[in-house]
Protein backbone atom coordinates (compact mmCIF):
# COMPACT_ATOMS: atom_id res chain seq x y z
CA UNK A 1 0.00 0.00 0.00
CA UNK A 2 1.06 3.32 -0.77
CA UNK A 3 3.31 2.62 -3.48
CA UNK A 4 2.15 5.45 -5.74
CA UNK A 5 -0.57 3.24 -7.87
CA UNK A 6 -3.13 6.23 -7.64
CA UNK A 7 -0.69 8.69 -8.33
CA UNK A 8 0.18 6.72 -11.25
CA UNK A 9 -3.23 6.30 -12.16
CA UNK A 10 -3.66 9.88 -12.01
CA UNK A 11 -0.37 10.27 -14.28
CA UNK A 12 -1.83 8.27 -16.93
CA UNK A 13 -5.22 10.22 -17.60
CA UNK A 14 -3.02 13.44 -17.24
CA UNK A 15 -1.23 11.97 -19.87
CA UNK A 16 -2.87 9.92 -22.83
CA UNK A 17 -6.57 10.83 -22.06
CA UNK A 18 -6.21 13.75 -24.59
CA UNK A 19 -5.28 11.19 -27.06
CA UNK A 20 -7.20 8.23 -25.68
CA UNK A 21 -10.77 6.84 -24.99
CA UNK A 22 -10.09 6.34 -21.22
CA UNK A 23 -11.97 4.29 -17.95
CA UNK A 24 -10.54 3.86 -14.33
CA UNK A 25 -11.91 1.05 -11.82
CA UNK A 26 -10.39 1.56 -8.41
CA UNK A 27 -9.81 -1.13 -6.07
CA UNK A 28 -10.35 -0.56 -2.36
CA UNK A 29 -11.88 -2.74 0.51
CA UNK A 30 -14.70 -0.66 2.10
CA UNK A 31 -14.17 2.57 1.07
CA UNK A 32 -13.76 4.18 -2.36
CA UNK A 33 -11.23 6.70 -1.65
CA UNK A 34 -9.03 6.06 -4.24
CA UNK A 35 -11.43 6.99 -7.03
CA UNK A 36 -12.76 9.76 -4.49
CA UNK A 37 -9.37 10.89 -5.46
CA UNK A 38 -8.86 10.16 -8.62
CA UNK A 39 -11.95 12.45 -9.77
CA UNK A 40 -11.19 15.27 -7.57
CA UNK A 41 -8.07 15.59 -9.07
CA UNK A 42 -9.67 16.10 -12.16
CA UNK A 43 -7.91 14.28 -14.16
CA UNK A 44 -10.76 12.14 -16.23
CA UNK A 45 -14.33 12.57 -16.40
CA UNK A 46 -15.79 11.98 -13.18
CA UNK A 47 -18.30 9.61 -14.43
CA UNK A 48 -15.56 7.37 -16.29
CA UNK A 49 -14.43 6.44 -12.58
CA UNK A 50 -15.78 3.31 -11.00
CA UNK A 51 -14.79 2.45 -7.47
CA UNK A 52 -15.14 -1.44 -6.31
CA UNK A 53 -15.33 -2.05 -3.16
CA UNK A 54 -13.97 -5.83 -2.63
CA UNK A 55 -15.25 -6.38 0.59
CA UNK A 56 -11.71 -8.45 0.90
CA UNK A 57 -8.06 -8.29 0.30
CA UNK A 58 -8.42 -6.67 -3.69
CA UNK A 59 -5.80 -9.69 -4.48
CA UNK A 60 -8.45 -11.19 -4.36
CA UNK A 61 -10.66 -9.06 -6.19
CA UNK A 62 -8.08 -9.51 -9.40
CA UNK A 63 -6.90 -12.58 -9.00
CA UNK A 64 -8.97 -15.50 -7.98
CA UNK A 65 -12.92 -14.27 -8.24
CA UNK A 66 -12.81 -11.03 -10.88
CA UNK A 67 -16.51 -10.64 -11.28
CA UNK A 68 -16.34 -7.76 -9.77
CA UNK A 69 -13.94 -5.90 -11.72
CA UNK A 70 -15.15 -7.50 -14.75
CA UNK A 71 -18.67 -6.22 -14.25
CA UNK A 72 -17.09 -2.45 -13.55
CA UNK A 73 -15.05 -2.90 -16.69
CA UNK A 74 -18.15 -4.00 -19.30
CA UNK A 75 -19.95 -0.99 -17.62
CA UNK A 76 -17.67 1.26 -18.71
CA UNK A 77 -17.18 -0.23 -21.77
CA UNK A 78 -20.69 -0.07 -22.26
CA UNK A 79 -21.50 3.49 -21.49
CA UNK A 80 -18.28 4.73 -22.96
CA UNK A 81 -16.99 2.43 -25.53
CA UNK A 82 -15.06 1.85 -27.31
CA UNK A 83 -12.31 2.55 -24.87
CA UNK A 84 -8.84 2.52 -25.91
CA UNK A 85 -7.69 2.07 -22.39
CA UNK A 86 -8.68 0.82 -19.05
CA UNK A 87 -6.69 0.77 -16.03
CA UNK A 88 -7.60 -1.30 -12.94
CA UNK A 89 -5.81 -0.25 -9.91
CA UNK A 90 -5.85 -2.94 -7.06
CA UNK A 91 -3.26 -3.49 -4.50
CA UNK A 92 -2.32 -6.33 -2.12
CA UNK A 93 0.79 -8.02 -0.53
CA UNK A 94 3.94 -8.56 -2.70
CA UNK A 95 3.83 -12.24 -2.87
CA UNK A 96 0.42 -13.03 -3.30
CA UNK A 97 -1.00 -9.73 -5.50
CA UNK A 98 -0.88 -10.30 -9.51
CA UNK A 99 -3.31 -9.55 -11.80
CA UNK A 100 -5.52 -12.56 -13.53
CA UNK A 101 -5.31 -12.68 -17.73
CA UNK A 102 -8.93 -12.88 -18.08
CA UNK A 103 -8.90 -9.26 -16.47
CA UNK A 104 -5.48 -7.63 -17.26
CA UNK A 105 -3.59 -7.35 -20.57
CA UNK A 106 -1.16 -6.03 -19.34
CA UNK A 107 -0.14 -5.17 -15.51
CA UNK A 108 2.20 -2.78 -14.42
CA UNK A 109 3.86 -3.37 -10.55
CA UNK A 110 4.35 -0.24 -8.75
CA UNK A 111 7.11 -0.46 -5.96
CA UNK A 112 8.14 2.25 -3.67
CA UNK A 113 11.85 2.89 -3.12
CA UNK A 114 10.74 3.63 0.76
CA UNK A 115 10.25 0.18 1.18
CA UNK A 116 14.11 -0.52 0.81
CA UNK A 117 16.11 -1.95 -1.47
CA UNK A 118 15.67 -5.80 -0.70
CA UNK A 119 12.50 -5.85 -2.06
CA UNK A 120 13.30 -6.24 -5.98
CA UNK A 121 15.23 -9.94 -4.90
CA UNK A 122 12.67 -10.78 -2.39
CA UNK A 123 10.78 -11.70 -5.79
CA UNK A 124 6.92 -12.55 -5.72
CA UNK A 125 4.64 -12.55 -9.08
CA UNK A 126 4.26 -8.88 -9.87
CA UNK A 127 8.05 -8.41 -9.07
CA UNK A 128 8.57 -11.59 -11.34
CA UNK A 129 6.42 -11.68 -14.20
CA UNK A 130 4.55 -7.86 -14.58
CA UNK A 131 4.98 -6.38 -18.13
CA UNK A 132 6.78 -3.15 -16.27
CA UNK A 133 7.91 -3.00 -13.32
CA UNK A 134 7.98 1.08 -12.15
CA UNK A 135 10.12 1.97 -9.05
CA UNK A 136 8.51 4.97 -7.68
CA UNK A 137 9.79 7.35 -5.35
CA UNK A 138 13.42 7.63 -6.07
CA UNK A 139 13.29 10.87 -4.56
CA UNK A 140 13.45 9.28 -1.08
CA UNK A 141 15.97 7.46 -1.78
CA UNK A 142 18.10 9.34 0.11
CA UNK A 143 16.64 9.50 2.75
CA UNK A 144 15.91 5.98 3.54
CA UNK A 145 19.24 4.55 2.72
CA UNK A 146 18.01 2.62 -0.31
CA UNK A 147 20.76 2.04 -3.34
CA UNK A 148 18.37 2.42 -6.57
CA UNK A 149 21.85 0.56 -8.12
CA UNK A 150 21.00 -2.70 -5.99
CA UNK A 151 17.26 -2.32 -6.77
CA UNK A 152 18.20 -1.66 -10.38
CA UNK A 153 20.56 -5.28 -10.65
CA UNK A 154 18.36 -7.30 -8.60
CA UNK A 155 15.45 -6.55 -10.56
CA UNK A 156 17.08 -6.90 -14.00
CA UNK A 157 18.51 -10.80 -12.75
CA UNK A 158 15.03 -11.23 -11.17
CA UNK A 159 13.12 -10.11 -14.38
CA UNK A 160 14.99 -11.76 -16.86
CA UNK A 161 14.77 -9.00 -19.70
CA UNK A 162 11.09 -7.54 -18.44
CA UNK A 163 11.64 -4.14 -18.81
CA UNK A 164 11.73 -2.01 -15.18
CA UNK A 165 11.71 2.24 -14.45
CA UNK A 166 12.32 4.05 -11.68
CA UNK A 167 10.66 7.51 -11.54
CA UNK A 168 9.56 9.88 -9.03
CA UNK A 169 5.81 10.94 -9.62
CA UNK A 170 6.29 14.01 -6.86
CA UNK A 171 9.07 15.25 -9.25
CA UNK A 172 7.35 14.43 -12.52
CA UNK A 173 3.75 14.05 -12.29
CA UNK A 174 3.29 12.89 -15.97
CA UNK A 175 5.45 9.51 -15.50
CA UNK A 176 6.83 10.60 -18.92
CA UNK A 177 8.62 7.09 -19.24
CA UNK A 178 5.53 4.74 -18.13
CA UNK A 179 2.81 6.89 -20.17
CA UNK A 180 5.89 6.81 -23.47
CA UNK A 181 5.65 2.60 -22.98
CA UNK A 182 1.49 2.75 -23.03
CA UNK A 183 1.45 4.82 -25.49
CA UNK A 184 3.17 2.41 -27.81
CA UNK A 185 1.56 -0.87 -26.69
CA UNK A 186 -1.84 1.57 -27.67
CA UNK A 187 -0.12 2.28 -31.17
CA UNK A 188 1.15 -1.34 -31.22
CA UNK A 189 -2.93 -2.55 -30.78
CA UNK A 190 -4.52 -0.21 -33.07
CA UNK A 191 -2.09 -1.83 -35.80
CA UNK A 192 -2.91 -4.75 -35.04
CA UNK A 193 -6.63 -3.96 -35.17
CA UNK A 194 -6.21 -2.05 -38.28
CA UNK A 195 -4.42 -4.51 -39.81
CA UNK A 196 -7.15 -7.51 -38.56
CA UNK A 197 -9.55 -5.25 -40.31
CA UNK A 198 -7.81 -4.60 -43.45
CA UNK A 199 -8.16 -8.21 -43.37
CA UNK A 200 -11.69 -9.00 -42.10
CA UNK A 201 -12.91 -6.63 -45.37
CA UNK A 202 -10.73 -8.30 -47.56
CA UNK A 203 -12.33 -11.28 -46.79
CA UNK A 204 -15.37 -9.98 -47.02
CA UNK A 205 -15.24 -9.31 -50.67
CA UNK A 206 -14.11 -12.85 -51.42
CA UNK A 207 -16.90 -14.44 -53.01
CA UNK A 208 -18.99 -16.49 -51.14
CA UNK A 209 -17.42 -15.65 -47.52
CA UNK A 210 -20.77 -14.53 -46.40
CA UNK A 211 -19.34 -14.95 -42.61
CA UNK A 212 -16.33 -12.25 -42.71
CA UNK A 213 -18.63 -9.60 -41.56
CA UNK A 214 -18.96 -11.36 -38.29
CA UNK A 215 -15.68 -11.97 -38.01
CA UNK A 216 -14.67 -8.49 -38.15
CA UNK A 217 -16.68 -7.52 -35.07
CA UNK A 218 -15.46 -10.17 -33.18
CA UNK A 219 -11.86 -8.56 -33.84
CA UNK A 220 -13.72 -5.12 -32.50
CA UNK A 221 -14.38 -6.88 -29.08
CA UNK A 222 -11.05 -8.38 -28.88
CA UNK A 223 -9.52 -4.67 -29.35
CA UNK A 224 -12.21 -3.90 -26.10
CA UNK A 225 -11.17 -6.67 -24.37
CA UNK A 226 -7.09 -5.77 -24.53
CA UNK A 227 -7.59 -2.65 -23.33
CA UNK A 228 -6.98 -3.11 -19.58
CA UNK A 229 -4.43 -2.39 -17.87
CA UNK A 230 -3.76 -3.28 -14.16
CA UNK A 231 -1.21 -2.22 -11.62
CA UNK A 232 -1.05 -3.55 -7.97
CA UNK A 233 1.67 -3.35 -5.05
CA UNK A 234 2.40 -4.11 -1.60
N1 LIG B 1 7.84 11.52 -2.09
C1 LIG B 1 7.03 10.95 -2.95
N2 LIG B 1 5.75 10.70 -2.59
C2 LIG B 1 4.95 10.10 -3.50
C3 LIG B 1 5.39 9.73 -4.80
N3 LIG B 1 4.37 9.14 -5.46
C4 LIG B 1 3.32 9.12 -4.60
N4 LIG B 1 3.66 9.71 -3.43
C5 LIG B 1 2.82 9.90 -2.23
O1 LIG B 1 2.66 8.64 -1.62
C6 LIG B 1 1.38 8.55 -1.00
C7 LIG B 1 0.65 7.31 -1.48
O2 LIG B 1 0.40 7.45 -2.87
P1 LIG B 1 -0.82 6.69 -3.58
O3 LIG B 1 -0.76 7.01 -5.03
O4 LIG B 1 -2.08 6.98 -2.87
O5 LIG B 1 -0.41 5.18 -3.31
P2 LIG B 1 -1.23 3.82 -3.53
O6 LIG B 1 -1.74 3.42 -2.19
O7 LIG B 1 -0.23 2.86 -4.05
O8 LIG B 1 -2.34 4.10 -4.50
C8 LIG B 1 0.65 9.86 -1.34
O9 LIG B 1 0.77 10.73 -0.25
C9 LIG B 1 1.42 10.37 -2.55
O10 LIG B 1 1.39 11.79 -2.65
C10 LIG B 1 6.75 10.03 -5.16
O11 LIG B 1 7.25 9.75 -6.25
N5 LIG B 1 7.50 10.62 -4.19
MG1 LIG C 1 -4.36 3.69 -4.42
Amino acid sequence: MGSGKTALVAALCRELAVTAAMGVVTNDIYTTEDADFLRTAGVLDPRRIVAVQTGCCPHTAIRDDIAANLDAVEDLEAEFGPLDLLLVESGGDNLTATFSRGLADLQIFVLDVSGGDKVPRKGGPGVTASDLLVINKIDLAAHVGASLAVMDSDAAAIRQGRPVMFCSLREDPRASEVAAWVREKLRRWAGDDAARDVGATADAGAPGDAGAPGDAGTAGDAGGGRSQEGSATE
